[in-house]
């Protein structure tokens, strides 16, 4: 039996970087779910469709996971096809909703936010190209949040998840599949599987931390079962609905164990984590600290190397904030480059037209065309095979890098739950100021622009705005501010910090020591300590 629940708009339902993330109790809440879950049902149409649905498994899942089932059926979708218990990585999502040709998505997920009954639930929707909805589907669902009075809800039992087959769901036609065998396979496809068999065979050692949340099925299936890397490799193997209150963000203060275990005597050879919804990956060589934006440049002048892309790229994509150390390579190839806004939709125009086939963020993101997600084990999959055909160390493979294209020293500097006031007052000074910033002194750098970035997507023509400002200086040093859109708590200052060395001299140095000035320059422009209170950092990448 169809229901049509009274409902009645609940403010603040609006999409930001990825998706809608809020408390968890705030989407346990009445109609929460519920409402955002009919808007993108009112947005999409549902009716005679077909979609995926999986999350990253933390607390609230699988609830979620059968209301909105019984919404699909109730609203007339035809099929869905849902990961075993609900689960699915991101890039596993993206992989099923293009294999299988499907209407679109559902992901469940805050990604690299904590999860558990007082931390953070989400739900994002992918279109049929695989790839999160892009802003001007997720402002019409967002509009419809704000005039909903009603959805549609099936009265039934729960489908039971665990069991990989077809149910039926009111007429609708629930397929319950592994959430690892096709995107394995396909990781079997663009790696060369042999080589990197022969690598652990040989004795290479790894470390993988999947942080208690969703790779640890697929990173076991495909290093361990696959690959043949020693029983073990993989820790906090095992997904958990609060994480195992790990933070699940791969990053050198969030993934510290495996940071310890890298730096330390007698590392492995190379060291990887992934986050929450398995999209997010960190790097680490033993005893070196790969950045974001390096593994970018590194993953791009290199990928030729694995058999996915023994052709070449057609172009690398990176979002504006991430380093330009791969437009170096850009040039130096002869490729395409472009420069996006934050967020991984941005860069999904560029794939399906086939400009870009590489994209990163200096956020731990890397990916390509295979799906229209970010990838975590794709990226690390990559570095093994480049590992495996080049038998150097990360360090070496850095090192080489660096004295080719030179180094953009890099870090990002995160100020956690300002009051938004301040850090909306903070910004707003900053924007007002840009104008007379030009031909300043800072720090013994003059700045040569400075400017609010504005993204016209080159392939549909759409603009976006204010997506975070910059102050470049004449020596090519960079300040770029913007405020986190995926946070629940208050604002979140992302300060991103550049300067260009070209070597040879100078490449190895301490980022924070090489970027001090550029530093101390975007502490003194935004009237950080002023505005905020605060003079530290909470986060350091
Ligand atoms: C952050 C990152 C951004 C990334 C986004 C989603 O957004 O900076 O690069 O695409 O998270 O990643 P923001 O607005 O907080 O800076 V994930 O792995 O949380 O889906
Ligand atoms: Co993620």
């Amino acid at each position: 039996m169809i229901t049509t629940v009274a409902t009645q708009p609940i403010a603040g339902q609006k999409p930001g970087t990825s998706g809608l993330r809020k408390k968890t109790p705030v989407f346990m809440g009445p109609h929460y779910l519920e409402n955002f879950v009919q808007a993108i049902f009112d947005v999409v149409g549902a009716s005679g469709k077909t979609f995926v649905l999986g999350g990253d498994g933390r607390y609230f899942n699988d609830r979620a996971a059968q209301v909105i089932l019984r919404m699909a059926a109730a609203n007339g979708a035809a099929r869905m096809i849902v990961g075993q218990g609900a689960v699915l990585s991101t890039p596993a999502a993206s992989h099923l909703i293009r294999l299988n040709k499907t209407d679109g998505g559902i992901i469940m997920s805050a990604s690299h936010n904590p999860g558990g009954p007082e931390e953070d639930f989400g739900v994002k929707f992918n279109m049929p190209n695989g790839g999160p909805a892009p802003e001007g589907v997720t402002e019409a669902m967002f509009q419809r949040t704000t005039e909903i009075t009603a959805y549609k809800m099936l009265e039934a039992q729960d489908v039971d998840l665990n069991a990989i087959g077809r149910h039926d769901l009111g007429g609708m036609i629930v397929d319950v599949v592994d959430p690892v065998a096709d995107y394995a396979d396909l990781m079997e496809t663009l790696f060369d599987f042999p080589a990197l068999r022969a690598l652990f065979a040989g004795g290479f050692r790894m470390r993988m931390d999947s942080m208690c949340a969703v790779t640890g099925p697929y990173a076991v299936e495909i290093l361990e079962n696959r690959l043949g890397a020693a029983p073990g490799t993989v820790t906090h193997a095992t997904p958990l609905p609060d994480f195992g209150g790990m933070h699940p963000d791969p990053n050198p203060t969030w993934a510290h164990e495996l940071m310890d275990e890298m730096m330390g005597a007698d590392a492995p050879d190379f060291g990887a984590a992934s986050d929450g919804d398995g999209d997010r990956n960190m790097v680490v060589g033993r005893g070196i600290y790969v950045s974001p934006s390096d593994s970018l440049a590194v993953l791009a002048a290199n990928a030729h190397l694995a058999p996915g892309y023994a052709k070449g790229l057609a172009g690398v994509a990176r979002s504006m904030p991430t380093s330009a150390a791969a437009d170096r390579v850009a040039d130096a190839l002869g490729i395409a480059k472009f420069e996006t806004p934050t967020g991984w939709k941005f860069f999904g125009s560029l794939l399906d037209a086939g400009r870009a086939t590489l994209c990163g963020e200096e956020s731990f993101g890397t990916g390509s065309d295979h799906v229209r997600e970010k990838d975590g084990l794709w990226a690390i999959l990559l570095w093994l095979n480049i590992l495996a055909v080049r038998k150097q160390s990360v360090a070496e493979i850095l090192a080489e890098h660096w004295a080719r294209f030179g180094r953009n020293y890099y870090s990002r500097h995160d100020f956690e739950a300002i009051a938004t006031d301040k850090a909306d007052a903070m910004m707003a000074a900053l924007r007002a100021s840009l104008a007379d910033l030009r031909g300043r002194e800072v720090e013994g750098m003059t700045i040569a622009t400075a400017d609010d970035f504005a993204y016209t997507d080159p392939v549909d023509g759409s603009v976006s705005a204010k997506q975070g400002v910059r102050i470049i200086f004449d020596d090519g040093s960079r300040i770029v501010m913007r405020l986190s859109g995926t946070g629940t708590e208050g604002a979140t200052l992302r300060v991103y910090l550049e300067r260009y060395s070209p070597g040879p001299e100078g490449l190895d140095h301490d980022p924070q020591e090489a970027l001090a000035p550029v530093i101390r320059a975007a502490h003194g422009l935004a009237r950080l300590a002023e505005f905020t209170g605060r003079t530290a950092p909470d986060v350091v990448t």
